[in-house]
């Protein structure tokens, strides 16, 4: 069997994560339009016991960023030291690569690193065939990639097409997750990734960068589970608009959540949120080491 770590970099909202889902074939990282919506790695398990069988484990990083905060240096240190205990590397762009520092500081970092690496080209359902071969070349040309791709993982285009490609960089090696694992992270830390999704999803940028869910309660009931969480936001103000008028905002965010969940568990859930205020938590290291963001 052919198995292996499979890291997938790149700089904030190139669809890192919505890949990594398309890979799958399932959902287990949470996307969204806003830069800097992954803050952990992300693992993610692809097994194929067709022929000799496949095994690859994805590592889904944060957007490589500059950053602001020690959550945006842990964010930012744990996608580059993912790239040293990788067997190959996806490096995603949606671009040009002239068109900012982003790509190119990352580029250079993977210059010196001997894994094998593929460019990845996502989001090519936005652009036109001869802006796809321009930027292509631009990558063929770099010579430093084993293999240049191009995706649409909103559409699943070509991903089948990557994961061969992927495969070929594989060694034989042990199985390291059963058949039927799709993720190693408990349910609790995906629900509330799901609730900082719709949180994302419902809120405009400011507020979201500066929260933090943490699931409180987690009760298995006969047929029901219940679930009680805490959105951490930084300002009293956010904390207004996190509710929002006569509580409409939150309950739009937990009954989103909720239904999500129930697919998830396959059971029906009872959850209940409350908004807290923790000033500046992005700035600390009791916060982030509590949220889970510091090893
Ligand atoms: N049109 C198009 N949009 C895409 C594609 N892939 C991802 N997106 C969108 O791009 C946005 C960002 O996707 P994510 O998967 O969250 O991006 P990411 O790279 O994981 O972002 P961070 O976690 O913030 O670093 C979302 O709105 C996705 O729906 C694609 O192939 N085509
Ligand atoms: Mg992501």
């Amino acid at each position: 069997m052919k198995t292996g770590f499979v890291g997938i970099v790149g700089r904030p909202n190139v669809g890192k994560s919505t890949l990594m889902n398309a890979m799958l074939g399932e959902k287990v990282a949470i996307t969204a339009d806003k830069p800097q919506t992954t803050r952990n790695t992300i693992r993610g398990i692809y097994t194929s016991m067709e022929g000799e069988g496949v095994q690859m484990v994805f590592i889904d990083t944060p957007g490589i960023h500059k950053p602001h905060s020690k959550l945006g240096s842990y964010m930012t240190d744990s996608a580059v030291n993912t790239l040293k205990e990788v067997d190959v590397v996806l490096f995603l762009s949606d671009s040009d690569i002239d068109k900012g520092p982003g790509d190119k500081y990352i580029i250079n970092i993977l210059k010196d690193i001997k894994t094998p690496k593929i460019a990845v080209i996502n989001k090519i359902d936005k652009m036109s065939p001869e802006e796809f071969k321009k930027i292509y070349d631009s990558y063929e040309d770099m010579k430093i990639f084993d293999g240049v791709y191009g995706t649409s993982a909103l559409e699943g285009k070509n991903v089948e097409n990557l994961i061969q490609g992927i495969e070929g960089y594989l060694e034989e090696g042990p199985m390291y997750f059963p058949e039927d694992m799709v993720t190693d992270h408990p349910e609790r830390f995906i629900v509330s990734e799901i609730i900082r999704e719709k949180i994302l999803t419902y809120l405009d940028d400011e507020v979201p960068h500066g929260v933090a869910v943490e699931i409180e309660s987690f009760k298995e009931e006969k047929n029901l589970t219940r679930i009680g969480a805490v959105i951490y936001c930084e300002r009293k103000s956010h904390k207004g608009i996190i509710i929002g008028r006569e509580g409409k905002k939150l309950k739009g965010i937990g009954k989103s959540a909720r239904l999500e969940i129930e697919a998830l568990l396959g059971c029906k859930v009872f959850l209940e949120l409350w908004v807290k205020v923790k000033e500046n938590w992005r700035d600390s290291d009791i916060a982030l080491s509590n949220f889970g963001y510091k090893d």
